[in-house]
């Protein structure tokens, strides 16, 4: 797994977020994919709907952890401990999921939530703030595996300016600090830009955001 290990802190990004590019090599890419095939055959991806409307994401999910992030028309976005359409508790969080978490984040305080959003070819993710979460300074540890991606990320306000960065197989992102507290969102995803996902799963991306959710 120690692969580049190169930070990257740019001074027009928001303070707090940090890259790390290809962190993640090639095999323990291939290893999360399988144990992400793995947990769906149990906790299929289901499709989160908007709070009041009931509109569909285009992005589908599913978590690892004893917690995962859900959304329906009804009671909205929260954390639940049992997949809304099995009603099973999540699958485990992987062991190299926890371990790079413990290595970036907090060895002491362990991810409670490990949310995956699979997107489709033409899927994607509108801007928004993660606010669901009760440990609101601890960050969050994104992984992307699959397809490039178009992230983008504004400042603490809707409206202001934003800046956009590549999310290829393998990178790691951190969002501490004020970035945390940012909107920000998915614009596109880039056909055939990387290595295949597991058929079972589908073309396109996988990205799995790990969150302490409850204060300890
Ligand atoms: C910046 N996911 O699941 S990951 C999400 O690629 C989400 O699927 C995107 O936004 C994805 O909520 C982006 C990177 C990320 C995650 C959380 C953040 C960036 C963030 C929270 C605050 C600021
Ligand atoms: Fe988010």
């Amino acid at each position: 797994m120690q692969a580049t290990f190169h930070a990257i802190r740019e001074p027009d990004w928001p303070e707090g977020l940090v890259l790390y590019p290809g962190l993640l090599t090639g095999n323990s890419c291939q290893s999360l994919l399988e144990a992400v095939e793995e947990a769906l055959k149990d906790a299929p991806l289901f499709v989160p709907r908007m709070p009041g409307s009931g509109r569909p994401f285009s992005v589908r999910m599913s978590n690892f952890g004893p917690l995962g992030w859900v959304s329906d028309k009804e009671k909205g976005y929260r954390y639940e401990p049992l997949h809304p359409v099995t009603n099973k508790p999540w699958p485990e969080m992987p062991a190299i999921l926890r371990d790079l978490w413990a290595r970036l984040v907090d060895p002491r305080l362990p991810p409670e939530a490990g949310l995956i959003n699979y997107y489709a070819p033409g899927a994607r993710m509108g801007l928004h703030v993660d606010a669901d979460e009760e440990a609101t300074d601890v960050p969050i540890l994104s992984v992307s595996l699959g397809w490039t991606a178009r992230f983008r990320i504004g400042g603490l306000r809707r409206g202001g300016h934003t800046l956009s960065l590549v999310l290829k197989h393998g990178d790691v992102l951190i969002m501490g600090g004020t970035a945390r507290r940012c909107y920000h969102g998915i614009d596109r995803i880039y056909p055939e830009s990387g290595p295949s996902l597991p058929a079972a799963i589908g073309p396109g991306r996988i990205n799995i955001t790990l969150r302490r959710v409850t204060l300890p």
